[in-house]
C-alpha cells in the first residue's frame, strides 16, 4: 500500500475490536492518516474502549448524532436510555470533563485534502444548495455556539427537535435544523424540508428523496463528499463523488475505511 494516504473510517459505534483491526490494515507503519465519520459510540459493545483509544491517540472525527447524545448525557441534560443505549460503562468511568473537552474539538463538516483531491467529510449530509462557504460557515456557527455555552447548546438541541425540519429565522430552531442536517438527515424535499422518520424509501413517495440524489453545489469546490450514518444504504448512493461509508458494523455488517484519493475501500467484518 502507498504511504501518506488519508482514510476516513465509518461508523464505529463501540465496535472496538473491528476498529483496532481496521487501523492495523490501513496504518501498518503509522504513515497513513485517518479520521472518523462520527458515531464513535453507542449501540455497540465497547464504547468506553473506543473513546479511550481515540483520546490517547489523538484521533479526530466529525460529530455524529450518537457523539452529541453522549455529550448531552455527560453534561447532564439527557438520560442514558437503558433500553437502547449501551454507554453505561463509559459514563461510569467519570471522565465527563475529559471527554467533553476532547469531543468539543470535533467539527460538523471538515475538508480534507490529499494530493490536491479535496473531500468534504460529514456524518449525515449537507443541503444541495449549499456552497462550500455556506457549509463551513454553518459549521463555524455551530462550533462557536457549542464552545460558548455547552449546557445551553445541548439542552436546546433536543427540545422540539422533530419540529426542526425546515429553515427558520429563530436562532434556536435554526441551530436545531443545522444539527439535524449535519448529523441526522436522510430524506429531504426539494425545498430542503427533512423527513427524519424514514430510513428506507417508501414506494410511491416522491416528495422526499435521499439528500445525495439532488444536484450538489459544493461539488464545484470539493471532489468528494464522504458520509456515514445511513447503514441501510450499505454504501450504495449511485453517485461517483458522494460516498456512504457506514456499512453497518454494529448491525453485523462491516467497518469500512475509504482512501480519499482513489476512493478504494478497506473493510473488516463484524466480529458478531
Ligand atoms: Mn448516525
Amino acid at each position: 500500500m502507498k504511504t501518506n494516504s488519508k482514510f476516513v473510517i465509518g461508523d464505529i459505534q463501540g465496535c472496538y475490536k473491528e476498529f483496532k483491526s481496521l487501523i492495523k490494515l490501513i496504518d501498518p507503519n503509522k504513515e497513513n492518516k485517518f479520521l472518523c465519520v462520527g458515531d464513535l459510540v453507542n449501540r455497540g459493545p465497547e464504547s468506553e474502549k473506543v473513546v479511550d483509544y481515540v483520546i490517547k491517540n489523538n484521533v479526530k472525527s466529525v460529530f455524529g448524532n450518537h457523539d452529541l447524545h453522549l455529550m448531552a448525557i455527560l453534561i447532564g441534560v439527557r438520560k442514558h436510555n437503558k433500553k437502547k443505549d449501551t454507554m453505561q460503562r463509559l459514563i461510569n468511568k467519570n471522565k465527563a470533563i475529559e471527554i467533553i473537552d476532547y469531543f468539543s474539538q470535533f467539527s460538523f463538516a471538515k475538508v480534507v485534502t490529499n494530493n490536491k483531491k479535496k473531500s468534504l467529510i460529514v456524518h449525515a449530509g449537507v443541503l444541495p444548495n449549499w456552497s462550500l462557504d455556506n457549509i463551513l460557515s454553518a459549521n463555524d456557527e455551530l462550533q462557536e455556539d457549542l464552545k460558548k455555552d455547552p449546557e445551553e447548546f445541548f439542552s436546546t438541541m433536543y427540545s422540539d427537535r422533530s419540529k426542526a425540519i425546515s429553515k427558520s429565522t429563530n436562532k434556536k430552531n435554526r441551530r436545531r435544523y443545522l444539527i439535524n442536517v449535519f448529523t441526522r438527515m436522510r430524506f429531504i424535499s426539494e425545498k430542503n424540508k427533512l423527513d427524519l422518520q424514514t430510513k428506507l424509501k417508501k414506494a410511491g413517495s416522491n416528495k422526499f428523496n435521499p439528500w445525495f440524489s439532488y444536484k450538489h453545489k459544493c461539488l464545484k469546490d470539493v471532489d468528494n463528499i464522504i458520509f456515514g450514518h445511513w447503514a441501510a444504504l450499505n454504501g450504495v448512493t449511485n453517485h461517483n463523488n458522494i460516498r456512504g461509508i457506514d456499512l453497518g458494523c454494529v448491525w453485523g455488517g462491516s467497518l469500512a475505511a475509504i482512501n480519499i484519493e482513489d476512493k478504494s475501500i478497506i473493510t473488516v467484518d463484524s466480529v458478531k
